[in-house]
C-alpha cells in the first residue's frame, strides 16, 4: 500500500454527491433543513429532541443508549423531550431565564442531558464542566460566567467553593441529595413534581448556547461563547464528514467538558435523530472494544490518544472482540500519527478520518471524508462552506508547501462570537479578515493541509525549525514506545535542542543502549536535527481531559518555571 494516499472506498456515487454538495453550496440551503417555529424563531434542543419525539416513526427510537460500570440505560426522544421539559420547568421555578449561565459540573449520564436540553430550552446558556475538576478550576470558571445555577452531584459539592460564588443562587443536587432548601435543589424529588409539558423559549439563531472554557499557554481559562447558530454546522458535518444515516449506531468518546462532547456528543447525532451510544466511566483498551462490540457502534468518534492506547496494547487484545458493526472511524484533537493510520487498515480495514477543528470554531473546518482519498499525516480539506489558508503574520496568503499560520476566512455558522468577559482577546484572533488559529500548518499542492505544531511549540534547533508532531510519530513508531512528547530545550549553542519524554510498552526497560537504539531510529527515519539529544523515560506523559500531550506543561517542568493554569490535566 502506497502509505502516502489511500484512496477511498466508498462508491464512486457518494464522490458525484459530495462534489455536487460543493459546487451548489450555501449555508442558508443547510437551514431549509430546520424547523423554524411560528416565531420565526428556532431552538437548537428542539431542533435535536423533540423535532424527532414529534415524529410517529421517530419518537420511541432510542435516542440515548447509555452505559457505565452497574448502570445501563435506553432513553427514547420521547423519554428525552420529557425529562428535559421536567428540567426546563425545575428551572423556571427558580426563575431562571433566557441569558442566564447554567453550569453541568457531573459524570456522564442521562440526567446530565435531560439537564443541558433544559437548560437550552428556557434560554439559558450550558456551561459544562469536566467531572475531574478540583475547587480552582470550578472557581474559575463559576467566577468569570456568574453563573446563577450549578448542577452537580453530592461526592463533586466539596469542589464547588460555594462562598466565593456570589452570583450562584442554586446548586442542584443529583443523586440521594440532601433537602432541599435556600441553595440546594433536589433534582429527583422537583422533577417528580414537574410536569411534562414546557413551552420552550424560541430564540434568534444568535442567542447564546454555549460556555466552553479552554485553556491557553498563560493566563486564566477563557470562556468561549457559542450561539443557537452554532447547529447549521454540526448539521452539515454530521452529513458529510461523520457520514450519519439513520440506522447508524453512533459512538462520540468524548466528555462534553470538551467541546468535541457537545458539538459531536449532542448536537451532530441528535440534529439527524441517530441513536447516540454515550459511555461513563474510565477507559481502557477493553472498554473502547467492548462499547463498540456491545452496542454494534457502526461510526466512531475518537482522539489520536485512545488510539494509540489500542495500538500499543496489541492485536490480542483487539482478536477478543467482534468489531465488524464499525464502518467508518474519525479522530480529533491532536495530529493523527501516519503509524496510526496504517495499523487502522490492518487492524479494522478501515480508514481511519483525522478532522481538525477547535474550541473557537465551534465545528469542523478541515477533514477527511469518505469519498476522498486520504493522504496519512494530513488533516484532509476544507468542508464545504470553508476557506483555509496558510498566511504569513500580517494576514498574507503564503504559497502551497510553505510553513505558516493556519487561518480560515471569517463567516462560517459554528465560529464563536466572543470571549466571556474578553473583548480584546477576542479580537486578537483576527487579521486582516482571517481567524488566525494558533497552529502551525502548510498546503500541499492538492490542497491537503499538514499540521505541523501549536505555534508555541514549534523547536528552533540550529536554525532548523522542527514541529513536535513529527518527532513524536516516529518515536512511536519505535516497538519500544508506547508515547512521547517532545519540546525543545534552551541550549547556548544550538538555540534550542530537542527533548523526548517516552513511556515504555510493557516488556521494556530502559537502559542505555535502548536509548541509542530510540536515537539512531529517529535519525535514520527522519534527520539527524530532528533526533531527540535527550530522551527521558516517564510513567506516563502529561496529557489534557481530551488527550492533547501536554508540550507546555514538559516544557516548564524541565526548566522549572511555574506551571501556568493545569486546571485541564488528565491526573
Ligand atoms: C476540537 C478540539 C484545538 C487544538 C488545535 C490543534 C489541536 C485539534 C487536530 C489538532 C492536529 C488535528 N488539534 N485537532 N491538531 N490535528 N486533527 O480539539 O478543540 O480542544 O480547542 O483544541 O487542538 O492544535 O488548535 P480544542
Amino acid at each position: 500500500m502506497d502509505m502516502q494516499k489511500v484512496p477511498s472506498r466508498e462508491g464512486d456515487h457518494n464522490l458525484k454527491d459530495y462534489k455536487q454538495v460543493k459546487e451548489n453550496f450555501s449555508w442558508d440551503k443547510v437551514k431549509e433543513n430546520f424547523s423554524w417555529n411560528e416565531t420565526g424563531k428556532i431552538n437548537a434542543a428542539y431542533e435535536a429532541i423533540d423535532r424527532h419525539a414529534e415524529n410517529p416513526e421517530k419518537k420511541n427510537k432510542t435516542a440515548l443508549l447509555y452505559s457505565a460500570p452497574g448502570r445501563e440505560e435506553k432513553l427514547t426522544f420521547q423519554d428525552l423531550r420529557n425529562q428535559s421539559n421536567r428540567f426546563a420547568n425545575v428551572l423556571k421555578k427558580h426563575d431562571i431565564n433566557k441569558g442566564d449561565r447554567v453550569f453541568l459540573f457531573m459524570p456522564r449520564s442521562p440526567e446530565f442531558y435531560a439537564a443541558f436540553f433544559g437548560i437550552l430550552k428556557v434560554g439559558a446558556i450550558a456551561g459544562p464542566l469536566f467531572e475531574a475538576f478540583m475547587e480552582q478550576a470550578v472557581r474559575d470558571r463559576l467566577q468569570d460566567s456568574e453563573a446563577r445555577v450549578l448542577i452537580t452531584t453530592p461526592d463533586l459539592l466539596e469542589r464547588v467553593p460555594q462562598d466565593d460564588l456570589p452570583s450562584l443562587e442554586k446548586i442542584v443536587l443529583v443523586g440521594n441529595g440532601l433537602e432541599s432548601s435556600s441553595v440546594f435543589v433536589d433534582y429527583e424529588a422537583e422533577m417528580k413534581q414537574a410536569s411534562d409539558e414546557f413551552s420552550i423559549e424560541w430564540v434568534d439563531l444568535e442567542d447564546g448556547m454555549l460556555l466552553h472554557y479552554t485553556s491557553g499557554s498563560t493566563g486564566k481559562p477563557k470562556g468561549v461563547y457559542h450561539v443557537h447558530n452554532a447547529m447549521i454546522q454540526h448539521y452539515a458535518t454530521a452529513e458529510w464528514v461523520l457520514d450519519l444515516k439513520q440506522d447508524d449506531i453512533y459512538w462520540c468518546t468524548a466528555d462534553p467538558g470538551w467541546v468535541t462532547g457537545t458539538s459531536y456528543g449532542i448536537f451532530a447525532p441528535w440534529l439527524h435523530g441517530v441513536t447516540n451510544v454515550i459511555r461513563g466511566g474510565r477507559f481502557s483498551p477493553e472498554d473502547w472494544y467492548g462499547t463498540i462490540q456491545n452496542h454494534e457502534v457502526s461510526v466512531w468518534y475518537t482522539a489520536p490518544t485512545a488510539l494509540r492506547m489500542l495500538v500499543s496494547a496489541g492485536a490480542e487484545v483487539a482478536n477478543k472482540f467482534a468489531l465488524s458493526s464499525l464502518r467508518h472511524i474519525l479522530s480529533v484533537g491532536e495530529p493523527l500519527n501516519p503509524e496510526v493510520v496504517t495499523w487502522g487498515l490492518k487492524a479494522f480495514d478501515l480508514r481511519i478520518h483525522d478532522t481538525w477543528w477547535m474550541t473557537e470554531t465551534g465545528a469542523m473546518l478541515i477533514a477527511n471524508i469518505p469519498s476522498e482519498e486520504i493522504r496519512p499525516g494530513s488533516m484532509g480539506k476544507p468542508v464545504p462552506g470553508i476557506e483555509a489558508s496558510i498566511v504569513d503574520n500580517e494576514g498574507n496568503e503564503l504559497p502551497p508547501k510553505q510553513m505558516g499560520n493556519l487561518a480560515i476566512k471569517q463567516g462560517w455558522p459554528s465560529m464563536m462570537r466572543a470571549i466571556w468577559n474578553n473583548q480584546s482577546k477576542y479580537e486578537s484572533y483576527f487579521i486582516n479578515g482571517w481567524y488566525v488559529s494558533g497552529d502551525s500548518a502548510y498546503k500541499d499542492e492538492d490542497g491537503y493541509f499538514w499540521f505541523q505544531g501549536r505555534l508555541d511549540d514549534v523547536i528552533n534547533t540550529s536554525g532548523e525549525r522542527v514541529g513536535p508532531f513529527e518527532v513524536e510519530s516516529k518515536l512511536i513508531e519505535h516497538e519500544a514506545i508506547a508515547e512521547a512528547g517532545v519540546i525543545g530545550k534552551p541550549d547556548p549553542e544550538r538555540g534550542e535542542i530537542i527533548k523526548a519524554f517516552i513511556t515504555l510498552n510493557n516488556g521494556y526497560t530502559e537502559s542505555e543502549e535502548l536509548l541509542e537504539d530510540i536515537r539512531k531510529f529517529v535519525k535514520n527515519g527522519l534527520s539527524a536535527h530532528a533526533a531527540p539529544r535527550e530522551i527521558e523515560v516517564k510513567d506516563a506523559i502529561p496529557k489534557t481531559r481530551s488527550g492533547k500531550i501536554m508540550r507546555r506543561l514538559l516544557k516548564s517542568w524541565e526548566l522549572g518555571l511555574p506551571t501556568g493554569d493545569t486546571s485541564t490535566l488528565e491526573e
